[in-house]
């Protein structure tokens, strides 16, 4: 039996990195341990901690400790537990689709416009159908910017429009047209019942309808959008969380050339 107060439990698995049966990492390689949090909807005692416990199992984690509860209401209690998750993903198999562009500095991304365009580049962004969320489409667009990136505002060579947010598709696709732009920006962050997917198809639905899907450069983002949903959806490209504003104009602009747009 190994001694200290630590020690007493023989670890009884193999520490040997496999990446493809790659485990959560906690202090020691695929110890498995992660931490999770939920609300269940009963009173703060030991009978609800013990279902909070049950629930974390039943999630695949063992021995599930939990690590925090507090009442929210009389009757929801928020829970914090830990555990060892027992389940595995196979690394090597996973193939993500991602925007394949070289990011360039504002500087560069002005330098290659004046160069490649030779006139300023039309960006119209806002969070579309009933999104009321503003904050991510003004990271990307505002002048000051978002986690030291400045916004698309802050280009020389772009000329950006923010209309906010719940704007309808179709006046969405008008004021693009009214004010020439290169570039269609929809941010999307309410998914809840896939209500980002439906209002997302029926924008490319509408330009299709009118003849205008080549007419820009359509790209979505938002905290759920991945790259490659919005491939499929028919947009140009997808920026998930932690974008910026250099990703986006980046992607736009080398597009634009790419297809001949000037
Ligand atoms: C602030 C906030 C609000 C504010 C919004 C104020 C405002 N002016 O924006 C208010 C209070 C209004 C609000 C309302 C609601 N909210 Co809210 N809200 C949030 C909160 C706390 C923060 C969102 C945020 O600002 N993130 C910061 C920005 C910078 O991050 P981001 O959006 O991901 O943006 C980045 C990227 O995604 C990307 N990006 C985003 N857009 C775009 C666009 C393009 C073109 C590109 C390239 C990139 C890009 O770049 C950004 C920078 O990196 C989140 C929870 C959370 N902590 O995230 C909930 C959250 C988003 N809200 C949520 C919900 C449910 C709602 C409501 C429906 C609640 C209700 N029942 O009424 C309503 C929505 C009503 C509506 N019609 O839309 C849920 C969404 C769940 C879901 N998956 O659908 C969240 C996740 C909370 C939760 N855990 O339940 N909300």
């Amino acid at each position: 039996m190994s001694s200290g107060l630590y020690n007493t439990r023989k670890t009884d698995f193999d520490t040997t990195l496999d990446l493809t049966r790659l485990k959560p990492y906690g202090d020691t390689m695929n110890d498995g341990k992660v931490q999770t949090s939920f609300t269940l909807p009963v009173k703060d005692d030991a009978r609800g901690e013990e279902a909070a416990r049950q629930i974390a199992k039943k999630m695949g984690l063992e021995e599930p400790n939990v690590a925090f509860h507090q009442a929210l209401d009389k009757e929801f209690t928020f829970y914090v537990v830990y555990g060892s998750c027992v389940h595995t993903v196979n690394y090597e198999d996973i193939h993500v689709m991602t925007v394949e562009s070289d990011v360039m500095t504002m500087e560069e991304t002005n330098e290659y416009i004046q160069k490649n365009i030779g006139r300023k580049v039309v960006m119209v962004g806002a969070s579309t159908g009933t999104d009321a969320h503003t904050v991510g489409i003004d990271a990307i667009m505002n002048r000051k910017g978002f986690a030291g990136h400045y916004g698309l505002e802050r280009y020389d060579m772009i000329e950006a429009y923010n209309l906010g947010s719940q704007v309808p598709n179709e006046e969405f696709i008008r004021k693009g047209l009214e004010l020439n732009a290169d570039v269609l920006l929809v941010s999307q962050t309410v998914t809840q019942k896939d209500v980002h997917i439906q209002n997302m198809t029926e924008f490319i639905e509408l330009l299709e309808a009118e003849g205008l899907r080549d007419r820009f450069v359509v790209i979505c983002g938002g905290p759920r959008v991945s790259h490659e949903l919005a491939k499929e959806l028919g947009f140009d490209a997808g920026f998930g969380a932690g974008s910026y504003a250099d990703d986006v104009a980046s992607f736009a602009v080398t597009e634009m050339v790419k297809r001949g747009m000037k």
